[in-house]
């Protein structure tokens, strides 16, 4: 067996036929039967096997993007010391969202819920020439908000893994390049995903402007209301232009909408939809390396605060979104991009020599073609098989068994759309492969 393959008689699969109990929303109900997480207290989630393929699917094209963007990637700990935060003035402005603890000398430290203060003091600490700026740093990691109502699943967890990016210019020109270059990323990376997403202009920050931007997928389900213009459903993400398209265009939550007397956009274009808030991105100025006494020498000699930007994708999230925007009855359709593995197998007879030979060697033909299959190898019935597939998600399943094989060949279906072929093993394989 190849290692892109998995067996499924000794795989870690536990699917629920039930829809737990308490799971409002589609994709939490999903996510819980198709076994990819599991809670192990409110708002907290083990990621099982499959589960985890996707989340590091999604973190790698996350990943991807903010390096094209030129942002540089470490890891900062979860685990904080309240020192850090006294120094912004937010270890008492956080409240109770913030989990607080206590080492074993006394010493008080926090569970991070975002890297502000942490990246200003690595950032100060290293940097004090214009020759080592502008840098944007970022890293992907778990953070901890003991949100009050923790819901939906991995939508609104307490514990959740987010990728945060955090720029450091010289002047106001810099730091909007660093913005647009983000916000540019964020379209990309949502794109890549095979998302939709909408740019929502949300409360600017100290300079105001359009420098703050929430990024929405259009789900029913979405825990906020937007209101746009619904020339945003009709921009090419391909096109070059998009981003500035995109940017030009209205959109606003509907809470902060009601407040502005004069809508630009004429009513029979806007459009009213709920979404689902993907990502983040702000800049901020001087807020905290002004707070933390963080300064630059210029080229000129003269100390320079630096102005500075944050960025948030909901990395743990995103898995729960994208399942919003691509299901049916069945169960889960993932996009290719982030399927867990790209084929599912069911192997119909895996007790008959012929039909496990034909099975390994789809497994071992597809792997040269870099896609991973997860075979099922069990002897569970055929139609509890299909339900797992279906429930299961992957794009492509390959039905083989002895009728096929005897006529020389296996059924192709495609997820997405039902659409089923009867094709020789090797078409299968072109097929899925091209
Ligand atoms: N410091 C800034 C940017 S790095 C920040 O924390 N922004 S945020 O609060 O908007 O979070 C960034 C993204 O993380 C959000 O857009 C959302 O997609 C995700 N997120 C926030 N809270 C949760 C939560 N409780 N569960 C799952 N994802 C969350």
């Amino acid at each position: 067996m190849h290692p892109l393959s998995k067996r499924l008689s000794r795989y870690f699969l536990p699917v629920l036929k039930e829809t737990p109990a308490g799971a409002e929303i589609v994709s939490h109900q999903l996510m819980l039967r198709a076994g990819l997480i599991r809670q192990t207290a409110a708002g907290i989630y083990a990621w099982l096997p499959l589960g985890l393929r996707v989340l590091d699917r999604i973190a790698a094209i996350v990943r991807c993007e903010q390096d094209r963007a030129g942002a540089i990637e470490m890891l900062m700990p979860t685990i904080q010391p309240a020192d850090l935060w006294r120094e912004s003035g937010r270890y008492d402005a956080y409240g109770p969202e913030m989990l607080r603890i206590a080492d074993r000398h006394g010493r008080d430290m926090l569970y991070g819920p975002t890297n502000e203060e942490m990246v200003t003091a690595i950032f100060r600490d290293c940097v004090k020439s214009y020759r080592d700026m502008p840098r944007t740093l970022y890293h992907i990691q778990w953070k901890f908000r003991d949100e009050v109502r923790p819901r939906f699943g991995v939508m609104r967890g307490r514990e959740f893994l987010m990728k945060d990016a955090y720029s450091f210019d010289m002047d106001m020109d810099g730091a909007r390049a660093s913005y647009d270059a983000m916000f540019t990323a964020y379209l990309r990376t949502f794109a890549a995903l095979g998302l939709r997403a909408v740019p929502v202009k949300a409360p600017s920050g100290p300079i105001g402007g359009d420098l703050s931007h929430e990024f929405h997928i259009l789900a029913s389900t979405g825990e906020s209301e937007i209101f746009y213009d619904s020339a945003l459903d009709t921009v090419d993400i391909a096109d070059p232009e998009a981003p500035a398209q995109l940017r030009r265009l209205y959109a606003m939550e509907a809470e902060e909408h009601a407040k502005i007397a004069a809508c630009p956009v004429p009513p029979e274009r806007l459009a009213r939809r709920r979404g689902i808030e993907v990502g983040h991105i702000f800049f901020f100025g001087t807020k905290y390396t002004a707070a933390m006494g963080m300064q630059v020498q210029g080229r000129d000699g003269a100390m320079v605060t630096p102005l500075c930007g944050s960025y948030g994708i909901g990395v743990s999230r995103l898995a729960g979104a994208i399942i919003e925007a691509s299901h049916d009855e069945a169960g889960i359709i993932w996009p290719e991009q982030v399927a867990p593995f790209d084929v599912g197998l069911v192997n119909l007879r895996p007790d008959e020599a012929a039909v496990m030979a034909a099975c390994e060697a789809l497994e071992a033909k597809l792997a040269v073609a870099g896609r991973s299959v997860l075979h099922d190898d069990t002897p569970a019935r055929p139609g509890e098989k299909f339900a797992t597939m279906d429930l299961v998600g992957l794009p492509w399943v390959v039905t083989v068994g002895p009728k096929g094989l005897a006529a020389g060949t296996v059924e192709l279906k495609r997820r997405a759309t039902g659409e089923k072929a009867e094709l020789s093993l090797e078409a299968a394989i072109a097929r899925i492969a091209g």
